[in-house]
């Protein structure tokens, strides 16, 4: 008899999934837990189930652009996948935006609202990416008080029903850069009307399917730099599905997240409507940044449970050298190290999410808004590098069929690419993160931060985990201030490196302060054994400026190639 592999399987992934259910059984109000349970088993089960499957299914389509009808109109025509259909409908019907705005569980809603969003990312081939943009656009109209905007546009945005639901675009990137937002080129000019119109070319236009989407654009005379930007509302949704005035170039040739119809787009006279007045553009869209980051991490998160879940479920399946992977001790040590990641990534993330849960009902105090604005970029950066070394071996742990299409493995792995990249990348967000703690002190509040979350942990094998986050956030604070006065080069070369120590100590922290409870009232050690993994993957990565390393190789990249 020939050998055939078993394929690694999925089963409901709310059940399946202790690290989240071991979460919510602590933060949630036991009467919370038993509303919102049964939408997550639903969505575990969607995940695991039919919405998997379809994807499987569905690996090789992909959205198309028909820009012109058979008798030469210009239609600008997207369409999308199979299973980006059915995902629209099932995030609508579902809630996974609505849920955060209906606030059927006060600040818990967050809360809910994002471990739907986690159970339903890893199947729904970046759907996420829409939603996240939906809700930040959401967000940055009602922080906008334009009731206008906010009664046309919000209802649609954060409803449940899929024949009125709209999405939201996030128009920022131009061919002039995606972090320097400054410098972008899009005009908008007043007509004889008064209404505003908008001219200029987008670079990387996520989810072209949308209704809607905010733009960046400089009303004309204002000044250069972001602060002569203006936020502005462009209602994409015409009669024939087409927008006067709005170009779909082409659909990106992209690495990965390809079912999302990401595309140049040129705004030719697009109606638009400001947002909140005709400066500052980068502080009203600020809001949506803080959303959007906050699904990155979230799908970060979400990714490597997904890869987790398929390689263990492999390791049970595939032997060789007459056991189980399951059963090899090198296999199952590669695989902790990765779990370790995953649930500090997770633990983060949700972290962050509770504090947003709070400030949008209005229970969060001062420092607590200090702490939220450093940990979204913190987590962002921190999780999203975790996802691509985390995903990159769990196709290892596959061998060979983590490197073959059709087992649907690689796309684990090019959709979290993407990730350290969109919303601010890795350097961008570390710079944000470190002018934050030299403006407002918010790196002494992260401290008190962790502090509070070691006081009362009396375990003694989590003892070095404690030593660790609490040595490495004294580090930071240590070595900024001290290169905050004596090196600013020097200070922002390391940026990157204090930003990941920064997110490790507090994953660590705040793992420690879960395990403890978990022992306790779970009797588990599960996550205590992740609170120690993660300790031994590494906490501290920042090490002493080498000026003359550094500059010695930046010399090599300053040389003129030869001619
Ligand atoms: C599941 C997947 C989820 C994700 C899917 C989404 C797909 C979307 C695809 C995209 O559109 S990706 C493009 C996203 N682009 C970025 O994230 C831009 C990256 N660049 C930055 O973040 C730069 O740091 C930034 C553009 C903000 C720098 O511009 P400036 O002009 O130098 O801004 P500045 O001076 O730092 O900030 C201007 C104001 O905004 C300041 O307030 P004031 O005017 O009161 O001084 C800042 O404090 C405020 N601000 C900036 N970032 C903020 C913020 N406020 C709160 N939170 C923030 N994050």
């Amino acid at each position: 008899m020939a050998f055939y592999q078993d394929p690694p399987s999925l089963g409901n992934q709310y059940d399946d999934d202790r690290v989240l259910r071991s979460y919510l059984a602590r933060v949630l109000p036991r009467e919370v837990a038993a509303a919102i349970t049964p939408s997550l088993r639903e969505m575990g089960e969607l995940a695991g189930g039919r919405l998997y499957r379809l994807q499987l299914a569905d690996r090789e389509n992909e959205p198309e652009l028909t820009s012109w009808d058979a008798w030469g109109k210009r239609v600008d025509r997207v369409e999308v996948t199979q299973l980006w259909k059915e995902a629209a409908r099932i995030a609508s019907e579902h809630g996974v935006v609505a849920t955060a705005y209906e606030r059927a569980h006060g600040a818990f809603s967050r809360v809910h609202q994002f471990a739907l969003a986690y159970l339903f990312d890893a199947s729904s081939d970046v759907y996420t990416c829409p939603l996240a943009m939906t809700d930040g656009a959401a967000r940055a109209l009602l922080a906008s008080d334009n009731r206008a905007l906010i009664d046309r546009a919000v209802p649609r945005l954060t409803g449940r029903d899929p024949a009125r639901a709209w999405t939201s675009g996030q128009w920022m990137t131009e061919r002039t850069g995606g972090s320097d937002v400054g410098r972008s080129e899009t005009v908008a000019r007043p007509g004889p009307d008064g209404a505003y119109r908008l001219y200029g070319t987008k670079w990387f236009a996520s989810a072209a399917t949308s209704e809607m989407a905010l733009a960046l654009a400089r009303p004309e005379g204002n000044p250069e730099g972001s602060r002569g930007l203006a936020l502005f509302y462009v209602e994409l949704a015409g009669e024939d599905g087409r927008r006067e005035g709005v170009l779909i170039n082409r659909l990106k040739d992209k690495l990965g997240t390809r079912k999302v119809p990401t595309a140049e787009i040129t705004l030719d006279g697009v109606l638009a409507t400001p947002v909140t007045g005709l400066t500052n553009g980068v502080r009203a869209i600020a809001p949506m940044l803080n959303v959007t980051r906050t699904w990155n991490a979230i799908a970060a998160v979400a990714g490597m449970r997904r890869g987790l879940a398929l390689a263990r479920s492999y390791a049970q399946r595939r032997a060789l050298f007459g056991a189980t992977l399951a059963e090899k001790p090198l296999h199952m040590d590669t695989l902790a190290e990765l779990q370790a990641e995953f649930e500090g990534a997770f633990h983060l993330t949700f972290r962050a999410i509770e504090l947003l849960g709070r400030e949008e009902t209005g229970s969060l105090t001062e420092s607590e808004a200090k702490l939220l604005r450093l940990m979204i970029p913190i987590a962002k950066l921190t999780t999203a590098k975790q996802a691509v070394s985390v995903l990159s071996e769990v196709l290892e742990a596959f061998g060979g069929a983590g490197y073959i299409e059709d087992t649907g493995l690689p796309r684990l792995l090019r959709d979290a690419q993407v990730l350290p990249i969109w919303e601010g990348t890795t350097n961008v967000l570390a710079l944000d993160a470190l002018r934050v703690i030299l403006k407002d002190g918010s790196l002494d509040i992260l401290a008190a931060e962790v502090a509070r979350l070691l006081t009362g942990v009396v375990e003694p094998k989590l003892a070095e985990a404690e030593t660790a986050a609490s040595r490495a956030v004294s580090h930071a604070r240590a070595w900024i201030k001290e290169m905050a006065a004596t090196d600013r080069p020097g200070l922002e070369a390391g940026a990157r490196r204090v930003a990941i120590t920064l997110g490790r100590a507090l994953s660590l922290a705040l793992l420690v302060r879960h395990a403890a409870w978990a022992m306790d009232r779970e009797r588990s050690r599960a996550a205590l054994a992740a609170a120690i993994q993660f300790e031994r993957n590494g906490v501290d990565c920042i090490r002493d400026h080498d000026p003359d390393t550094v500059e010695t190789l930046a010399e090599t990249t300053r040389q003129k190639p030869a001619t």
